[in-house]
């Protein structure tokens, strides 16, 4: 690699639900995409798997434990402000044992909230904007609708 050019990085993104079917997203701050609404992720490690970094970052960032996290989607994105460039990689867990997110990097996050996947914030962070558009490579969109308490959500 030539030194100081730039080059994409892999993120991981977890969309995590709870038991009433709403995800959980917060708003991000002193990084690429600061001020919009992103859900838990981060930085994928030399080595690591995407199911253990959606366990690694969920917990580093909210304290919540997930278990069997699985593969979504790959959204791939320009941060044209801070000249970034991400290849995120969307998984889904649903959370058991009621726990409750904490703002465990409140340097990142300004805190975790629910929301309705019908009223999300406005503005969300661009690889999850794009996900939630379909604008997403996945083999079907289609395998990943699913009902649950009687409405199709879009993961
Ligand atoms: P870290 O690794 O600090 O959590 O990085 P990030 O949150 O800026 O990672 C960006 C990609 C995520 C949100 C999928
Ligand atoms: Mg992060």
């Amino acid at each position: 690699m030539i030194k100081n050019t730039p080059y994409p990085r892999v993120g991981v993104a977890v969309l995590i639900l709870n038991d009433q079917g709403q995800i959980l997203v917060g708003k991000r701050k002193n990084s690429h995409g600061a001020s919009s609404w992103a859900p838990p992720g981060g930085h994928l490690e030399f080595s690591e798997t995407f199911e253990a970094c959606a366990v690694r970052e969920t917990l580093e960032e909210t304290g919540l434990k997930i278990e069997d996290p699985l593969f979504l989607g790959i959204t791939n994105d320009k941060f044209p402000e801070e000249n970034k460039h991400f290849v995120t990689v969307f998984m889904k867990a649903e959370l058991q044992n009621k726990q409750a997110p904490k703002c465990m990097e409140p340097h990142k996050c300004e805190g975790w909230q629910w929301f309705t996947q019908d009223k999300l914030p406005e503005i969300l962070f661009t690889p999850f904007k794009k996900f939630i558009q379909g604008k997403v490579y996945t083999s079907s969109p289609f395998l990943y609708s699913f009902e649950r308490h009687q409405k199709t959500y879009f993961f």
